[in-house]
């Protein structure tokens, strides 16, 4: 196949936090994410997320760039706390009213809608009051807020994601969810957290079959393919435990209504395990999601742990300098991470690895057989503004090129991949780095202390998108 489906879905993702600003206009109060990068900017000097790119008053001008660049598509996320401010209760009008003038400046430029309900900004009045996604109560909660939004938006979006990547939060807990000190050592409500989102997603993909007219929905995972670190048996027997683990584990949930049998084992072994209701996997069986989305960035590397290890959920750079990541997830008697040393990183060590996307779209397409849609991909650069108001991107170039040839490749073997959505359209705010890192097509002229007008200026690499979409990927090859 030279070119792609001529209903593949070309566009680019953003989230509400990320990219909107105005965290306190208009009747919007904070999300958990707003006092989360308070932090960061005293702890680390990285942008706060009260303006961000400010798409929220640039909303227009965005969507003429999206469509100078031919996209066809675009997913981007809703603020919770923008429409309703206490979590739940009374809805901000005024909120609601830019997602619809956003929604239908989209598809008066003939671009897809691609909503997902939940991207890490959880309302801090539901914090406070209860500890937001720790708390049961939540469920019903997002249950009021999903209801409200789908409702609104029924005859206008037709793809709907719920939770983005429960395993990244699982993961990065206090990066995710601003969790109180003396609960940061009880590493089992990390899994309570997923079984209370779990079920949140269930809930949204019923109401999005309830409310919306031929409406599609699916969880959003970030998923890594895990590699063994050898040949070595317990190496590979280590990946093993590493994607039953991080991937399988939520992917056996939404799609086979149950916890993966040896990754809940380990979790029990260790006192992990969530706590689970009566009622609670009826609940789970009995919604469906109708694709998966998927954000792939790299792929992760495994090897044989001893009992005697330390526990720990994540490693990270966040210096931006190669070599300086803090240390690699471990779970004891269970699989450690580490470098492959077969793969090129990216500045902040996140290994750059094309292929490991056809993989696990094949893996992925043969144990579930469902649609899949990748929902961010892309490479965090420190990018330049030359005096000219360019921006010579070509290692994002290089790097897109071969992950779609990858996809190509995929789809030639005959998986439904329904459309690509790279990370992200526009600069936005860093989960962890701020400004520092960029991953957009279009260049946001703001650092992490000068936020100067936020101006728009196009990088190669959206230039080199646009051809790529007009010729429906025939000129990858050029
Ligand atoms: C994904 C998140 C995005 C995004 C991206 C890049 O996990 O869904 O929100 O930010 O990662 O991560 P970072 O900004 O930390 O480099």
């Amino acid at each position: 196949m030279n070119r792609f489906p001529n209903n593949f879905m070309w566009g680019a993702s953003t989230s509400a936090y990320q990219f909107e600003g105005a965290a306190h206009l208009d009747g919007k109060k904070s999300s958990q994410q707003d006092i989360i990068n308070k932090l960061n900017e005293e702890k680390y000097g990285f942008a706060n997320a009260e303006i961000t790119s400010d798409h929220y008053h640039h909303f227009k001008e965005d969507v003429k760039l999206m469509k100078e660049m031919g996209l066809n598509a675009y997913r981007f996320s809703i603020s919770w706390p923008r429409v309703l401010p206490d979590g739940t209760g009374k809805v901000n009008e005024k909120g609601l009213q830019f997602y619809n003038d956003l929604i239908d400046e989209l598809i008066r430029n003939k671009i897809e809608p691609i909503v997902t309900l939940y991207h890490y900004d959880c309302p801090y009045e539901l914090v406070k009051k209860y500890g937001g996604w720790l708390n049961r109560q939540i469920i019903y909660d997002f249950e009021e807020y999903c209801r409200l939004v789908i409702h609104a938006f029924k005859d206008k979006v037709k793809y709907w994601t719920t939770i983005n990547e429960q395993g990244i939060i699982v993961q990065f807990w206090t990066k995710k969810c601003l969790i109180d000190e003396k609960d940061q050592k009880n590493d089992q409500l990390r899994y309570q957290i997923n079984h209370h989102m779990n079920l949140a997603h269930a809930i949204a993909c019923n109401l999005v079959h309830e409310l919306v007219p031929g409406g599609l929905v699916g969880p959003v995972t970030g998923y890594s393919p895990v590699y063994p670190a050898s040949n070595r048996p317990e190496d590979v027997l280590a990946a093993m435990n590493a994607h039953d683990l991080r991937n399988t584990f939520y992917l056996d949930i939404w799609f086979k209504g149950q916890y993966h049998k040896a990754a809940m084992t380990y979790l029990e072994k260790q006192g992990l395990a969530p706590k689970i209701k009566e009622g609670d996997m009826e609940l789970i069986q009995k919604s469906k999601s109708d694709f998966l989305a998927i954000n792939y960035y790299r792929s992760d590397c495994a090897c044989a742990s001893q009992d005697t290890d330390q526990l720990r959920f994540m490693g990270i750079n966040l210096t931006g300098e190669k070599g300086k990541i803090d240390g690699y997830e471990t779970h004891p008697g269970f699989y450690k991470m580490c470098k492959n040393d077969k793969l090129e990183t990216t500045q902040w060590d996140w290994a750059i690895d094309p292929t490991g996307l056809e993989y696990l779209l094949r893996d992925i397409y043969t144990r579930y057989q469902i649609p899949l849609i990748i929902t961010e991909n892309g490479i965090g650069a420190r990018d330049i503004l030359t005096d000219d108001f360019k921006i010579h991107d070509d290692y994002r170039i290089d790097y897109m090129r071969e992950h779609i040839r990858h996809i190509r490749n995929a789809i030639d073997y005959g998986v439904e991949v329904l459309g690509y959505c790279p990370w992200s359209a526009f600069d936005v705010l860093s989960t962890t780095n701020g400004y520092e890192k960029r991953y957009g097509l279009i260049y946001v002229d703001r650092t992490n202390q000068d936020i100067k007008e936020c101006k728009r200026y196009r990088k190669d690499s959206s230039y080199w998108y646009e051809k790529i979409i007009k010729s429906k990927g025939e000129l990858l090859d050029e």
